[in-house]
């Protein structure tokens, strides 16, 4: 530690992850959005650290030089060794500074490097695992880095967050050669949770019961885990972005989380205030027009009277939940024949797995479908010239022959035909849009088959899997997603494992109601907030405490009730979903960042803060801390005492007590004997 009291209040804040201007998931999703108010906040003090990836930083970063002589000094250095990165701005809104690093530039290094972390944390690197050697690379360069910063730069406090474990190894490294800097580490989820729950373990029955090294061990992640573990133990703040993570954390990383961090949006650029209901129906258009595409020569259901479900994201067909929308859709499919609804379901699944390329059948029936539009439209043209040309004859007679009789000649009359003609089909309707790489193997492709859905024409419940990412300029389905998203009414995640779950809550800010679970950390969180979520378009599948039976009835049972409102009833569900969206947005959220960062600073730099709570800090810098005035009354905020702000259901822990404390709240966790004896689960504040 420098001799020269750093500035606290002040503060430098350095935000690492390798999603950083490098998109994979959800996590790019986060600090993107969330950079904003960073920036509100921090101004030039904020800097973001990635990986250099160079087919895409040109369009992600515009190059600079380093204002801060440090920071350029240090940079300076690191490439007369050899280092390869990149400085600039990063192309988004808030243009904040980024920093990224040339892993491969080091790979030279790497032996040295995975030798020095075996002497240095035991943790050991097989050689053949390349996201492990990029995350040593990535960490290694990062340490040095902030290792030649704070060296040169000794009058403020530097803070450094870290997310995920690919970008968690800087924190053991920095701990151990005591680099000036406070840390703080966020999990958006954990490795072994993501694995175990792959697999077909009751996991959360069974978290306090692992034993983690084995089970790591096992599925060849060992050395993976140890890493993630290490970057939990060494933060000097550790947290995760729900309730949920932060007791899988506890239990599987050892470490107790600080606090909960919960995801947010950039609000602004989803809420088209009054005009999303228009949006909704001019995407619901487009998919009309793929879906008319799509189910040629079986098209005999009215669009007026379909609804459009969908589900996207990872392909983790388990922790997604797919399993369980499939079943449910079975479910629903029968309910619906029994009702004798005229209601039809268009199942959408929007999952990338290993394809070839479209299928012939699902090119050719956008192909059919437009020719038929083109001709329809050529002989619209021919008719009304007729017509016109007929009428223009006319001068003033009382005739009654002002519309001449073969007004569809015969020539239109064949054309037409052939279109028809080529509308005629054997086969059903195709439930993939794609060649799959492994057909017979894949479990999406075999629940639809053990369920019997295939898009027969007796079928309420009709399937479309594209196992591939929207976009506008896809010969099928062309839509990006977000207008694909808008289109539909109602999105659907059940899943087992989901730390938050951006999907649904993207949703929600696109006024598109969502059925979501109360094992992912975005529905926990809109559970604790609302009273009535499900009044609100905010479904919730109890998959805690229910078998997987009675969870499956109850999202068929969400989603026939859903079929059976009226146009009006679901405009009216869209309005209210759209108005939790302050929930969810940064301005609000952002908030909890800010305390993770003070309480680093507080833990590094005691002697820096005099006072005992709340006043020594300036949260967000101007952030508003109310819920906004434009919520209105009718969804039921469950406030809890003491609690400001939706976010605040993620306040810290421990010395964060002076600024509200919470747990894993009102959750009914499998306890342990010790657990009881410890008072856990924790009492609400
Ligand atoms: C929006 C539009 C309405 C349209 C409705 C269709 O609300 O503003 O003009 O009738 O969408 O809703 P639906 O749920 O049937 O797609
Ligand atoms: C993780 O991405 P995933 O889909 O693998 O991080 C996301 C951002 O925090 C989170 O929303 C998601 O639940 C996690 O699972």
């Amino acid at each position: 530690m420098s001799e020269e009291k750093r500035d606290v209040k002040n503060a430098l804040l350095f935000e690492c992850a390798w999603e950083v201007a490098n998109k994979v998931g959800g996590i790019y999703t986060v600090i993107k959005t969330k950079v904003p108010v960073t920036v509100q906040e921090y101004g030039d003090r904020y800097c973001l650290i990635g990986p250099l990836i160079y087919k895409t930083a040109p369009m992600e970063v515009e190059a600079q030089e380093p204002a801060d002589p440090a920071f350029a000094a240090a940079l300076a250095h690191m490439r007369s060794q050899g280092v390869k990165a990149l400085y600039g701005r990063w192309l988004i809104e808030g243009a904040p500074h980024v920093l990224l690093f040339d892993t491969g530039s080091q790979y030279h290094r790497l032996d040295e490097w995975k030798g020095d972390l075996w002497n240095l944390a035991g943790i050991p690197s097989p050689p053949n695992d390349h996201e492990t050697n990029e995350a040593i690379a990535f960490g290694y360069l990062v340490a040095w880095f902030l290792g030649e910063y704070v060296s040169r730069q000794l009058h403020t406090a530097v803070v450094a967050h870290f997310h995920e474990w690919q970008a968690g190894l800087a924190i053991p490294l920095c701990r151990k050669r005591h680099i000036d800097v406070t840390t703080v580490f966020t999990t958006h989820a954990t490795l072994l949770g993501r694995y175990l729950c792959a697999g077909s373990v009751d996991f959360y029955n069974n978290l306090q019961y692992f034993d983690v090294d084995h089970e790591a061990g096992k599925r060849g992640i060992y050395h993976r885990y140890c890493i993630e573990r290490s970057a939990a133990h060494c933060a000097d703040v550790f947290t995760t972005v729900s309730h949920i993570t932060a007791y899988e954390s506890e239990h599987l990383l050892k470490r107790k989380p600080d606090g909960v961090l919960p995801n947010g949006l950039n609000v602004v650029k989803f809420q088209a205030i009054h005009e999303f209901q228009n949006l909704h129906a001019n995407a619901k258009a487009k998919i009309n027009e793929f879906i008319r595409g799509h189910f040629y020569g079986h098209y005999n259901f009215d669009l007026d009277e379909t609804l459009y479900m969908f589900t996207a994201g990872r392909y983790e067909y388990r922790n997604k939940g797919v399993d369980m929308f499939i079943e449910s859709l079975a479910r629903l499919n029968y309910r619906l024949q029994a009702s004798g609804t005229k209601t039809t379901v268009v199942a959408f699944i929007i999952m990338p797995a290993s394809t070839q390329s479209y299928t012939v059948e699902a090119l050719k029936g956008q192909a059919v479908m437009k020719q038929l539009r083109d001709t329809v439209t050529e002989i619209q043209n021919r008719v009304g010239a007729r017509l016109f040309d007929n009428a223009a004859r006319f001068h003033g007679e009382n005739r009654s022959d002002f519309a001449p009789e073969d007004l569809l000649s015969e020539e239109d009359q064949i054309l037409l035909k052939r279109r028809i003609f080529a509308l005629k089909r054997n086969s059903l309707p195709p439930i993939v849009t794609h060649n799959m790489a492994d057909d017979s193997n894949d479990p999406i492709l075999n629940q639809i088959r053990r369920v019997k859905l295939f898009n027969n024409a007796s079928d309420r419940v009709k399937i479309v899997f594209h196992p591939d990412f929207l976009n506008s300029n896809n010969p099928i389905l062309g839509l990006d997603y977000e207008e694909f998203v808008r289109g539909c009414h109602l999105g659907v995640f059940p899943s087992y494992y989901e730390p938050w779950g951006y999907t649904p809550a993207e949703c929600t800010v696109m006024g598109i109601p969502s059925v979501t679970t109360n094992l992912s950390g975005f529905g926990c969180f809109m559970q604790d907030l609302i009273e009535r979520p499900q009044e609100e378009g905010c479904y919730i599948v109890d998959r805690r405490m229910q078998s997987v039976e009675d969870s499956v009835n109850q999202l068929t049972e969400h989603m026939f009730t859903f079929c059976n409102k009226t146009r009006r009833q679901r405009i009216n569900q869209r309005n209210r979903v759209e108005r939790l969206s302050p929930l969810l947005d940064w301005k609000n959220l952002g908030v909890e960042y800010s305390k993770a960062r003070q309480l680093a600073l507080r833990r590094a730099y005691p002697d820096s803060f005099d006072g005992e709570g709340e006043d020594d800090f300036d949260f967000g810098g101007g952030i508003e801390r109310v819920i906004p005035t434009s919520m209105p009354a009718s969804p039921r905020l469950r406030m809890m005492s003491g609690m400001a702000t939706p976010g605040d259901l993620g306040t810290l822990t421990e010395e964060m007590q002076s600024l509200g404390t919470s747990d894993y709240r009102g959750y009914n966790w499998p306890r342990s004997a010790e657990d009881e004896e410890d008072g856990y689960p924790f009492p609400l504040s």
